[in-house]
């Protein structure tokens, strides 16, 4: 499922398994030691060997931990995509906590970083609504809006994929991106 932003841009939407994606980067929903974990982030671990977690502990040596909202790149390892973006998201307590904010922030900068890298595609998960516990409904508006608000002011990146690993989590941001396409009209 395929969304126009003007100007060539263009945002796209799929089931499927990030570690198979060959964008330019993938962004990886990682946590703030950068040191791997469950879900998503596992699953790019194991599917780009070692040298990702190398280059992780280098970051966190040089910088510290990573600030939720912030992102950090390291090259793929063995993935098809030349580069990780990896990023924060927040822990969902009850939204009072500037979890939105966050959320948006991860999808922005991870916009903002691909495209002073010079990099023209990328795709994303649906960070925070697995481990981190954000509802999917409510994230989904959240991230479509960042996005779509975060293509349009960059040069280079010119689509952006969200690889959605389950039915409900597909549906749901289908539902928000064409709420935000007929808004946008
Ligand atoms: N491709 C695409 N999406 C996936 C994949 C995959 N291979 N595997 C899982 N998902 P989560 P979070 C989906 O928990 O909520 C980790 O331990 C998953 O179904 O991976 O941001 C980190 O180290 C869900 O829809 O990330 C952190 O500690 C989405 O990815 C913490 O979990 C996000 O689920 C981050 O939690």
């Amino acid at each position: 499922m395929r969304f126009e932003l003007g100007g060539g841009k263009a945002i796209e939407l799929a089931r499927g398994d990030i570690t198979a994606e060959s964008t330019d980067a993938i962004v990886n929903a990682a946590n703030s030691s950068l040191m791997g974990g469950g879900g998503v982030d596992g699953a790019i671990h194991r599917a780009g060997g070692p040298a990702i977690l190398d280059e992780c502990k280098a970051i966190v040596a040089k910088q510290g931990y990573l600030e939720d909202g912030q992102v950090v790149a390291t090259t793929g390892g063995r993935l098809k995509a030349r580069y990780v973006l990896h990023t924060s998201g927040p822990v969902y307590e009850d939204g009072t906590f500037g979890e939105a904010e966050t959320l948006a922030s991860c999808y922005r900068e991870s916009i903002r970083l691909a495209d002073r890298m010079g990099l023209k595609t990328l795709a994303f998960p649906s960070i925070s609504t697995g481990t981190y516990g954000y509802p999917v409904h409510l994230a989904a508006p959240v991230a479509v809006a960042a996005l779509a608000e975060a293509m349009n002011g960059v040069e280079n990146v010119t689509l952006a994929r969200f690889i959605l690993f389950d039915d409900l989590t597909f549906a749901a941001y289908r539902d928000a991106a064409k709420a935000f396409a007929e808004d946008s009209r």
